[in-house]
């Protein structure tokens, strides 16, 4: 005699009373989809022993003959667990895959490859499928949470014709079954029950990624080179450890060009997707140079596991570089001395104010401050890299004398300048009074001078 063969893994399964498609999933939790398509293929073996009697193969307690319509139930689990980790199972799917089936496959196949590809399943399994095969999926909210579901397949026994003989020496050679030699009358068959398990999902909570730059705005000189320090992390609320892209980038007039993120503390090399505990951040340090214009610093993090994160607007941060400019400013004398006729009893001198740029960087407000004997005057304007702009200031004198005018121009804000000791002038004009040239005596009713009032 033979031993007894126990053909079929059996598990004890808890059907519960849950309709198909019913969804264990809240609104909350995103848009269902197909989370992962398993590949199972479960057989079901008959013996006849030589006195003629049918096997319980099934172990139900009765004996399983062809022809017999059957039923069998196996377990199954999600096997991927980075999906169980990333979904929440919300139902499950389970239908034939027959011999017509290969776009069915090739869906599955995307997935779950550990049978091999079509061919094999065609040719190992697919043309071994008894009549009138159905396949059930039945789970509950506990099962599923588990990422686990139960099978059931009814079937007719039968055609044998279909079946693999499992007494035939190349039939045992090709399943890797161990040679045997059967009494007379002795019968073995095997059918495959193919089916195709389609695991249905949401998201489970979303991470939150941050990125973060310190500091946020830095004043520097054209070519200064400048530290920041660059924080990425997630936060602790999410459950699980997930992995996110890290970017830093140097944007200067509209275009990015990337800076080189420097781990701090043992901080993971960011050149490949790094992995965050929940609650963990790393830091980075960026070094750049300042342009001779206004640039920004941004840091970037995206997810890499999921698609999505729970907020958005903390994945990117920047840091402003305002390139120091550097205003002057020049005053000089439009004459020097101004001569104040003994005809005239009074002058209008005047003084030039220049401000200039010294600098090549992007135009910025400057604003120019002139002070002199008829009070001050403020002017404000835009002055563009090597730009400068003159203006005049002008006073009334009825005597000779000398005055003084003075003269500031600084950037706004004023801390964008970079060399403030010529920020500031002043000069000083010189007004020489004329007398009138001796005439002999003075005629009545004439006065000589027709200056001070
Ligand atoms: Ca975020
Ligand atoms: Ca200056």
């Amino acid at each position: 005699m033979f031993k007894k063969l126990i053909s079929m893994l059996l598990v004890a399964a808890v059907l519960a009373a849950v309709p198909y498609g019913a969804a264990f999933a809240s609104p909350t939790e995103g848009q269902e989809q197909v989370i992962y398509m398993s590949i199972a293929v479960p057989y079901f073996d008959i013996w006849r022993h030589s006195d003629g009697h049918w096997q319980d193969t099934n172990g139900d307690t009765y004996p399983d003959r062809p022809t017999e319509g059957k039923l069998q139930v196996n377990s199954y689990y999600l096997p991927d667990e980075s999906v169980r980790n990333r979904f929440k199972v919300t139902r499950v799917e389970a239908v034939p895959l027959l011999l017509n089936d290969r776009d069915l496959f090739e869906r599955a196949y995307q997935y779950d490859k550990h049978l091999g590809n079509w061919d094999i399943i065609r040719k190992r399994y697919l043309r071994y499928e008894p009549d009138n095969l159905t396949v059930r999926a039945y789970f509950d909210e506990e099962s599923l949470a588990h990422g686990a579901c139960s099978l059931v397949w009814r079937a007719s026994l039968s055609p044998l014709r279909k079946a693999l003989d499992l007494t035939n020496p190349e039939v045992r050679a090709m399943l890797g079954l161990p040679p045997m030699n059967f009494a007379p009358g002795v019968q073995g068959w095997r059918w495959y029950f193919p089916a195709v398990i389609t695991w249905y999902g949401v998201p489970k909570q979303v991470p939150d990624f941050y990125a973060k730059i310190d500091p946020h705005s830095v004043r520097a000189k054209p070519g200064q080179e400048l530290t920041f320090t660059a924080t990425f992390g997630l936060k602790e609320n999410y459950p699980l450890s997930t992995r996110a892209v890290l970017k830093g980038l140097h944007v200067i007039g509209g275009k990015e060009y990337p800076v080189t993120l420097v781990p701090l503390d043992g901080a993971p090399d960011p050149k490949n997707p790094i992995e965050f505990q929940p609650g963990q951040q790393f830091k980075y340090r960026v070094k750049v140079h300042a342009q001779n214009r206004n640039s920004d610093i941004v840091v970037k993090i995206n997810p890499v596991d999921t698609s999505n994160d729970a907020n958005w607007s903390n994945n990117r941060d920047e840091a402003r570089i305002s390139v120091l400019v550097d205003v002057a400013v020049k005053i000089w004398p439009i004459k020097n001395p101004y001569v104040l006729s003994w005809l005239s009893s009074s002058l209008t001198p005047g003084v030039n104010v220049r401000a200039y740029r010294k600098d090549d960087g992007d135009p910025v407000p400057v604003k120019l401050t002139m002070n002199g004997p008829v009070g001050t005057k403020t002017l404000t304007f835009t002055l563009g890299g090597k730009g400068f702009k003159t203006v005049q200031y002008f006073f009334t004198v009825t005597r000779g004398g000398t005055w003084k005018v003075s003269a500031e121009a600084w950037p706004e804000p004023k801390d964008l300048e970079s060399y403030p000791p010529d920020n500031r002038a002043s000069t000083q004009v010189t007004v020489v009074k004329r007398e009138p040239p001796p005439t002999g005596p003075r005629e009545p009713g004439i006065h000589g001078e027709l200056g001070d009032i």
